[in-house]
């Protein structure tokens, strides 16, 4: 009986976008969107790309973009056909989407439910914001997470490109949770859940290189035939697995109930778990943040394994150039068991040796120190594939301005390194990325910073109330609005 409304409805859909699509104080029946009176795996998420309707309520009706207040379907009528009323389960007071007719720039909302977040909005190449692409009023509101958005193109004409990585208003499905984040569960569903997927405030976050830990059974508790785990990373896992390596993080166990992941990585991840069981097959799809404190600033490149490729992080105020062992950060000086007669001291306390004990350096780290230095290199990738480099500085003072530096030290070929920047775990810049990969990083150079060095960007940290937030200049050419600044045998700061 449903699914013959749901054809009905789909149909009417197509044919009458204008009127279904109701956004504003008209919004509300729009129909049983399709996701449905089964239970099954169909809680997807993604915008539709093109033409139609889909299962999870969005619309896209061609190629552009829809006018304004016409990219959602909003909130399903509850089920009435013979549902037992105590299962029937409408939303009394759904959230207002809070659609408007104009798109207001740099707050990663939808304003205008147009499906595009910040449209039309300028912003400097390479700075990241978090966005969310669903009604404005259902942000942050029951399964919805707002993801991230990286500034494409040049700093003159950057535009934000596709907001990714978080969870978006999908069609309701019987899972416990509220898909279509309009404040009510399962609302508009006959509906008995089987399984109870989590949302936001039941994800702890993690830190980087500690086990997490993870127990389907805390979500579905019946008999299941088998689990499997699902992990989607951010801008560095795209470039190791597009080059054929492993990803970041090592997921073990992805067959078993209780999985745990090593993140190696700051920054958001997306779990999928799938349950197949007697009665059907179930997914829960949630975030996990990674979070590390302070600056940290992370290098990946294709060619892990054959390529050395080094990060350096240098504050403005010592004077010195790259490859200065008393100021510069990097693998020469800034590694646990490098020279203590020339670590750099940069006048930042120490930090508990938890903050570093399980990364590749933690053992050094305690035999030698029993705490980690800031600012200190976690990982210094010489030659293992699926491998960032980093340098964290936890504790920033207020005021402070780092300059991030990319050295090509050794191999041959052209590479193109990405770097991502943290502020307090929340990735705040990406540089390198496609469509803005680096060009003309071709030349290794060996000791003393020759060969290609790349001036990536200069952050500052804004502390306040134990909170650190960035602010970052992208770098470029000297004298130029736009490009990467990269250099052959120049280690001036
Ligand atoms: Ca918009
Ligand atoms: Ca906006
Ligand atoms: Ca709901
Ligand atoms: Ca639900």
């Amino acid at each position: 009986m449903r699914s013959a409304l749901f054809s009905i409805h789909r149909g009417l859909l197509v044919l009458g976008a204008t009127w279904l699509l109701a956004c504003g104080p008209t919004y509300g029946n729009a129909g049983d969107d399709g996701g449905g009176s089964s239970n099954q795996n169909d809680n997807s998420n993604t915008l539709l790309q093109d033409g139609g309707v889909g299962q999870d309520g969005f619309l896209w009706p061609d190629s552009t973009p829809p006018d304004a207040g016409q990219a959602y379907q909003l909130d399903g009528a509850a089920a009435t056909d013979g549902c037992p009323p105590d299962m029937s389960n409408p939303c009394g007071n759904p959230v207002p989407p809070g659609c408007g007719t104009t798109e207001i720039c740099g707050n990663g909302l939808d304003d205008n439910c147009n499906g595009e977040v910040d449209e039309l909005c300028t912003c400097a190449l390479g700075d990241v914001q978090q966005c969310f692409v669903g009604p404005p009023g259902r942000v942050d509101q029951g399964a919805c997470v707002q993801g991230t958005q990286t500034c494409e193109g040049s700093n003159e004409f950057g535009h934000w490109g596709p907001c990714t990585g978080g969870i978006w208003p999908s069609a309701e499905i019987c899972d416990d949770l509220d898909n279509d984040c309009n404040g009510c569960a399962d609302d508009g569903l006959c509906c008995n859940p089987v399984i109870s997927c989590p949302g936001p405030g039941d994800i702890q976050p993690g830190q980087p290189f500690t086990t997490y830990q993870l127990d389907g059974t805390q979500w579905y508790t019946g008999t299941a035939t088998s689990w499997s785990w699902e992990v989607v990373g951010g801008p560095c896992d795209d470039v190791f697995i597009a080059s054929g390596n492993s990803p970041s993080f090592t997921l073990n166990g992805a067959n078993t109930a209780t999985p745990t992941i090593e993140f190696t990585l700051s920054g958001d991840y997306t779990v999928t778990m799938t349950v197949v069981t007697p009665s059907g097959t179930y997914t829960c799809t949630f975030v996990i943040h990674i979070i590390g404190p302070g600056l940290r600033v992370e290098l990946c490149w294709e060619g892990t394994g054959s390529r050395d490729i080094d990060l350096h992080l240098l504050r403005d105020d010592f004077g010195a150039s790259w490859c200065d062992d008393t100021y510069d950060c990097y693998y020469m000086n800034c590694k646990a068991g490098s020279g203590d007669g020339f670590r750099p001291d940069w006048g930042y306390s120490t930090s508990n040796i938890s903050e570093c004990i399980g990364t590749p350096e933690g053992s050094t780290w305690n035999l030698l120190h029993g705490h980690c230095d800031n600012p200190r290199l976690d990982v210094d990738n010489i030659s293992t594939a699926g491998i960032p480099e980093n340098i964290n500085v936890d504790s920033p003072s207020n005021g402070d301005v780092f300059r991030v530096m990319v050295h090509y030290y050794s191999g041959s070929g052209t590479e193109h390194p990405l770097v991502n920047i943290y502020c307090d775990g929340y990735r705040v810049g990406t540089y390198g990325q496609l469509p803005n990969q680096v060009t003309g990083f071709n030349s290794s150079g060996g000791y003393g910073c020759q060969g290609n060095t790349w001036r990536v960007v200069d952050v500052e940290t804004l502390v306040s109330g134990g909170v650190t937030t960035c602010n970052l200049t992208a770098l470029h050419p000297p004298g130029q609005t736009s490009g990467y600044d990269v250099r052959n045998n120049d280690t001036s700061y």
